[in-house]
């Protein structure tokens, strides 16, 4: 089984900056742990500070693979075209946070990608992208 993860703008700054509230971990070194953990599912990694590389992202990714996990990061918040494009998928897609964006600014409470998801999930930390693969394993 094919899942895509992408990862939207200043996501590749994990493990660098303000690990207080995002860890210390780079998402490219927990990304080996979840391919050597998960190893029976085939995972592709995106990321992107730019919102169009984005939404083509998620049009080729829905071609490509079973499942897609998303952090739209900022543009969660402000996106009506990365909203559009999820609505348009035709497989499922978790949205998740690693910040439980409800105990943060009120801007941060409203997500234009919700609606277009399977399921979201907020503030496990990484663990929120573990946690989201395994809805992609046989029940
Ligand atoms: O909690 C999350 O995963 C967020 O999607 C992260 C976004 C934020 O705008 C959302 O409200 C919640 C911010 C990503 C910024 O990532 C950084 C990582 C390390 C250092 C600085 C920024």
């Amino acid at each position: 089984m094919k899942i895509a993860i992408i990862n939207g703008p200043n996501l590749n700054l994990l493990g660098k900056r303000q690990p207080e509230i995002y860890g210390g971990q780079s998402f490219e070194e927990y990304l080996s742990k979840l391919r050597a953990s998960f190893s029976h599912l085939e995972i592709s990694y995106f990321q992107s500070n730019i919102e169009g590389e984005l939404v083509n992202a998620l049009h080729q990714a829905a071609e490509d693979s079973d499942g897609i996990i998303l952090n739209p990061a900022a543009f969660t918040h402000t996106s009506v075209a990365l909203g559009d494009a999820v609505k348009s998928l035709n497989c499922p897609l978790i949205e998740v946070h690693i910040s439980n964006i409800f105990q943060r600014e009120e801007f941060r409470h409203f997500s234009y990608v919700s609606s277009g998801a399977k399921a979201v999930i907020s503030g496990m930390g990484l663990r929120s992208y573990e946690l989201a693969l395994r809805y992609f394993l046989p029940a």
